[in-house]
């Protein structure tokens, strides 16, 4: 299977996560696409190649361009205001304020733009986040022009991003911003599985009022785990996009078993709804040892789960999303990636 991968994802070196009360190292950090690369490399994977630079148009496909501008400048804006840390929203319009309207002060932006207080911008942020969405195009242009399967190994990841707000690590929607290129392309409906821990708001977000991208996801139940406030059962599309969202909360220490049944419905969801191509976000944090995860994937159920995907028949795409359990990260996505070609 051929890798996208860009060497500008180690431009993203946050020091600092809100976690727990306290300023720890992210879980979201460069090591981990190291950790990937090397595996690929190991296991004998196939090509890796860097994705060509495809610009902001297919971002402003999905996301506010006042958001991209504010994601552009966040930096420079936050060191001009003469603060010493990095960028971490400390207030945000929150119910009975004015939610409308966008104030001058990039901490007053911050607030406005971003969903969670964990993700920090510091230097680096916006380029790794454009080279992220490179590879994410990059692998879906591969796919639709061959037929064949492609891993694109973004970093950072996307799926908690949403039309205008930052967080969960994530700033640009690489699956949404993949599937609207392949529907541009002239595929008439993109499947988004998303079998990352937790619930894909930004990506249900973007697409909940449309047809033309069905979104199924399996994640950590939201009444006791991130992002708390989206990706409940009863969020079903709204409009024309009525039965095109699908969400399958599932408890912690939720067994593979049940995993693995839940996602036979959401293929069948997909081969019913006649979608023509799958793009797989891939969270390898359902594995067990998951530092800030509940399922209980070990790394041998990850082949299983490429295997089972790759009988959907569909051409996919798989995009990395979360997985934080380092030591393990590059076996875990390499099963998934080599079980999907046995
Ligand atoms: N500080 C992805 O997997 N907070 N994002 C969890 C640990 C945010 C996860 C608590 C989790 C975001 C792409
Ligand atoms: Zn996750």
């Amino acid at each position: 299977m051929l890798t996208f991968y860009s060497a500008d994802s180690r431009l993203r070196q946050a020091r600092t996560e809100l976690h727990d009360g306290t300023l720890v190292a992210p879980f979201e950090c460069p090591e981990r696409v190291d950790l990937v690369l090397k595996q690929l490399r190991l296991s004998g994977l196939g090509e890796i190649r860097a994705p060509s630079a495809y610009g902001l148009a297919p971002v402003l496909a999905v996301h506010d361009k006042d958001y991209v501008t504010f994601l552009a400048n966040c930096w420079e804006a936050w060191l001009a205001a003469g603060h010493e840390g990095e960028a971490i929203p400390n207030i945000w319009p929150a119910r009975r304020m004015r939610g409308d309207h966008i104030p001058h002060a990039i901490s007053g932006q911050l607030g406005y733009y971003a969903l969670a207080a964990e993700t920090s911008i510091s230097a680096g942020t916006f380029e790794a986040a454009m080279a992220s969405k490179d590879v994410a195009l990059g692998a879906v242009e591969y796919t639709l022009q061959t037929g064949e399967p492609s891993f694109g190994l973004c970093r950072p990841p996307g799926h908690h991003a949403a039309y205008d707000q930052f967080g969960g690590y994530c700033f640009f929607n690489n699956a949404a911003i993949a599937a609207q290129r392949a529907l541009e392309s002239g595929k008439r409906r993109v499947a988004i599985l998303d079998v990352d821990f937790h619930h894909g708001n930004g990506t249900q977000q973007i697409f909940y009022r449309r047809d033309d991208v069905l979104f199924i996801s399996l994640h950590g139940d939201p009444e006791v785990t991130f992002p708390y406030y989206l990706g409940y059962a009863d969020e079903g599309g709204e409009g024309k996009g009525e039965g095109f969202n699908i969400n399958y909360p599932l408890p912690h220490g939720t067994s593979v078993a049940t995993w693995m049944a839940t996602l036979e419905q959401a293929l069948a969801k997909i081969q019913a709804a006649g979608c023509e191509l799958l793009i797989v976000s891939l969270g390898v944090d359902i594995f067990e040892n998951d530092p800030i995860s509940a399922f209980t994937f070990t790394s041998e159920d990850f082949t299983n789960l490429g295997q089972r995907l790759a009988q959907a028949g569909l051409p996919s795409v798989f995009l990395m999303e979360g997985g934080y359990a380092v030591d393990e990260i590059g076996v875990n996505v390499s099963n998934v990636l080599h079980g999907f070609e046995q």
